[in-house]
């Protein structure tokens, strides 16, 4: 650590931090020169006023403040407690114009503004075919039917009582990076990467339900989910999968889960997308064929170059972002910086990560910080000292297969250019000589 200089260098930690609501949506909208003129004026304002500091002594620790001198706040006042105030830039956000029906949307999770590996539930992202319900779990019913012996219908209360496991796993819709595959450079890492997040899931896994309905494991190949809401959320999940490490889950981060992330039960499906995580869900069938369903046969596929689609490419591979510094930050100084970001594969564990500050011509092996779990987020970090010249940040991941996270051109050249799904390609930051970091793509 002999070249950390006295004093660190500081990080705007997202646009929404200092900007006004009016702001951010033009910046939405793509007036980045907004965008620039916006973060030139406050870096000029930051640097004047710490000289200035450093003159007369700074009030923020001369003069006594108020909470110092008075009674704080009654414990009763939160009985469910909420953010600081001086945090509400940090939401979950709709990009503008990615929908045009508000209930079968999108809202991204703000990973700038994220630390560790677990997304506090109430920015967890959300994916809704046909909007979210708040279900009354005393009316929820699951029923397990198909190629086993007795056929059942479980209540919350009969699920509850069965012997459950907690496990934390990242959920990625099979979207998420979509927009990029179509080069359009969205201006931060919650746009994205942001249908990504990381919890304690706490459930029955699923192969203790088959086995309580006696399932007919001669002819029994695959199982079939579905949900609750209006959008008949139906998937295909193997059978190898479901009795491996699926769980039927109802807790989320030490609570039931949130009614937007499928309250009161919802499926978890390790490493698989996020549509296969069924909400809301109400039925399991056990059959000896892929169903085919609209969701597997429409959406979720892959165009190929030659014109043909992929499909059940449920699986996420290996991926990894910085999400400090990335777009729409801002380095106010040179010097000390941490570079920090998210890594995962529905794989396994992650096994190395490594950085490249000039577009991936040098790179150098990330920390992982512990845990290090299967199928889970792992954060990386690495010290570096930026000397103000442009660079370019980069990310790669490898997982414990040896699965080498790729570039745009290798991804490419195997998927072409028009799909919509598993973008896993290694982003790139550019970091201007002003500190503006943007989104930018290297091949
Ligand atoms: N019943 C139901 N389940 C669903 C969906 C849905 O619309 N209805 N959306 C799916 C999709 S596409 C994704 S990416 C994940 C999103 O989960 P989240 O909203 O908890 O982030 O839920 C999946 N499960
Ligand atoms: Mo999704």
């Amino acid at each position: 650590m002999s070249q950390l200089p006295a004093r660190p260098g500081r990080i705007r930690r997202a646009p929404e931090g200092f900007l006004s609501p009016r702001d951010i949506r033009e910046v939405a909208a793509g007036r980045r020169d907004f965008l620039r003129n916006a973060f030139v004026a406050a870096s000029t304002a930051v640097a004047g006023s710490s000289l200035a500091l450093a003159a007369e002594g700074d009030p923020a620790i001369l003069d006594l403040p108020e909470h110092s001198k008075t009674l704080g706040r009654p414990v009763a006042e939160r009985p469910y407690g909420t953010p600081s105030q001086y945090e509400a830039g940090l939401r979950r956000r709709e990009s503008p114009g990615l929908t045009r029906v508000a209930q079968s949307s999108v809202s991204f999770a703000p990973l700038q503004g994220m630390f560790g590996i677990i997304t506090p539930s109430g920015l967890h992202f959300e994916r809704h075919h046909q909007g979210w319900h708040d279900i009354d779990p005393a009316r929820h019913r699951l029923m397990v039917n198909g190629l086993v012996k007795e056929a059942r219908v479980y209540t919350m209360d009969d699920l509850m009582r069965m012997p459950s496991v907690s496990r934390i796993h990242f959920i990625e819709c099979g979207a998420n990076t979509g927009m990029e595959w179509g080069n359009v450079a969205v201006p931060t890492v919650q746009y994205s990467h942001g249908m990504l997040s990381c919890s304690e899931f706490t459930g029955v896994p699923l192969s203790v339900l088959l086995d309580d309905c006696g399932i007919d494991l001669k002819r029994a190949k695959f199982v079939f989910a579905e949900g609750a809401d209006g959008s008949s959320m139906t998937r295909t999940i193997s059978l190898d999968r479901a009795l491996d490490d699926v769980l039927v889950a109802w807790g989320q981060n030490g609570e039931m889960l949130r009614p937007e992330n499928g309250y009161p039960l919802r499926l978890v499906v390790p490493g698989v997308q996020g549509v296969s995580w069924v909400k809301w869900l109400r039925r399991i069938e056990v059959g000896d064929q892929p169903w085919a369903t609209k969701d597997e046969a429409v959406h979720y596929i892959d165009l190929l170059p030659d014109g043909t689609h992929r499909q059940y490419t449920s699986l996420q591979e290996c991926k990894s972002v910085i999400t400090t510094p990335s777009g729409g930050q801002t380095l106010l100084d040179r010097g000390f910086h941490n570079i920090s970001g998210l890594a995962w594969s529905g794989r396994g564990r992650v096994k190395r990560v490594d950085v490249s500050t000039d577009g991936g011509r040098n790179w150098r092996t990330a920390r992982l910080e512990t845990p290090v779990l299967t199928k889970a987020l792992t954060r990386f970090n690495i010290d570096w000292v930026w000397d103000g010249s442009p660079a370019i940040l980069q990310s790669r991941a490898i997982d414990e297969t040896g699965f080498v996270q790729p570039s745009y051109a290798q991804l490419r050249a195997v998927r072409g250019t028009r799909s919509i799904y598993h973008n896993n390609a290694i982003q790139s930051w550019k970091l201007a000589e002003t500190g503006d970091v943007s989104n930018v793509q290297v091949f």
